[in-house]
């Protein structure tokens, strides 16, 4: 009897495990790389689902360098739905690195944010639930 309560309690505890380990966690936001003619563009999002949010935007030479300063737009759009929201000018927090906030990506689905700087431009597909 008692032998059969221990097997039982671990098997309790294994289960337990397996959903630990194997229990979906939310999508991290992950960073999008897209390549102009001259720069390079890192967008994270602060978050995957639809809603108020913020991007962080690091661009950089080919060579990895700081990317000259210049004016950094951000315009996200629905394209397949055929609506956009009002392009945001990021501000800049040191050489090559900028944040765009309250970006207000009010629902789930397919994104597409066009970053640009100057003539540059990539178009970063950004998908949230
Ligand atoms: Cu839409």
């Amino acid at each position: 009897m008692k032998r059969a309560v221990l097997i039982a309690l671990a098997v309790v505890v294994a289960a337990a495990g397996a959903l630990v380990v194997l229990w979906p966690r939310a999508v991290e936001a992950q960073p999008q790389l897209a390549e102009s003619a001259q720069l390079r563009f890192v967008l994270t999002p602060a978050s995957t689902k639809s809603g108020s949010n913020t991007f962080d935007l690091r661009i950089t030479d080919r060579a990895g360098n700081p990317a000259p300063g210049g004016d950094v737009t951000v315009e996200p759009a629905m394209p397949r739905m055929g609506h956009a929201i009002a392009p945001i000018t990021a501000r800049q927090l040191e050489p090559g690195h900028y944040q765009a906030a309250d970006v207000g990506l009010f629902m789930a689905g397919q994104w597409e944010i066009t970053v640009s700087l100057s003539a540059e431009r990539v178009v970063i597909p950004l998908l949230l639930t």
